[in-house]
């Protein structure tokens, strides 16, 4: 199977996990990325059994809305049944590395109101230490060289993503070269590096269920 094979069936996968739930009232969060575009794309199709999506990247909202599916302000929603998305990486506690598409912070705040956070992938993104992908660092573009010097202190090498602006108006520093042993560890230390806006480590609040898509069927690991 190709790799959008993969992450087609991780989507009807997700859609078939969430269709037993859906209520007319729900909302949905959704994700960012090519995986997630699969997922709002097979959505589409039962948009009438639900009221509506908050999408964490303008992208997003922007497909959502093409497909005629009503997108919500997050301040304006007060509980949210499931959050579905993709991963860069996901080790077997589901700890994640996200950002790869520069949407983390929206990302982690979608996170953090859902339930339960069903990440789609296919198997190339599931790996024993995090890491091999660059971990992404939103920042204050001010704080950017001083960022970047907090970081090689903890053993990293970032790298400024030229010409990316997030759609909150920052940076990204790209921090390659970590054999990420301790997730939560490193995801709390970034988060206290002043300028920081959100690290793209998904493990004080990682994902409930990995939909894994693999040769041999789509894997559920909890
Ligand atoms: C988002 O999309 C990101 O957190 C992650 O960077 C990316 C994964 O993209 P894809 O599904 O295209 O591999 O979920």
């Amino acid at each position: 199977m190709t790799q959008d094979e993969l992450k087609q069936a991780v989507a009807n996968a997700a859609l078939e996990y969430i269709l037993p739930h859906l209520e007319q009232n729900m909302i949905i969060g959704i994700g960012t990325g090519s995986t997630a575009n699969f997922f709002i794309d097979a959505l589409a199709k039962v948009k009438d059994r639900f009221d509506g999506a908050v999408a964490s990247s303008e992208a997003s909202a922007e497909r959502l809305k093409k497909h005629g599916i009503p997108v919500y302000d997050l301040n304006s929603i007060s509980e949210m049944r499931f959050y579905i998305d993709g991963a860069d990486e996901s080790n077997e506690h589901l700890h994640l590395i996200k950002g790869g598409g520069a949407a983390l912070t929206r990302e982690k705040i979608v996170a953090a109101v859902a339930q339960e956070f069903v990440c789609i992938a296919d198997e190339s993104k599931l790996v024993d230490v995090l890491g091999q992908f660059p971990l992404p660092v939103e920042v204050i573009p001010m704080a950017r060289s001083h960022v970047a010097r907090e970081i090689v202190k903890l053993g990293g090498d970032p790298a400024y993503r030229e010409g990316v602006v997030t759609d909150n108006g920052n940076v990204i520093l790209d921090v390659w070269n970590m054999s990420i042993v301790d997730p939560k560890g490193l995801e709390t230390a970034l988060n206290q590096i002043t300028g920081v806006v959100t690290n793209g480590l998904f493990a004080l609040r990682p994902a409930d269920v990995l939909l894994l898509g693999t040769s041999e069927g789509v894997k559920t690991i909890k």
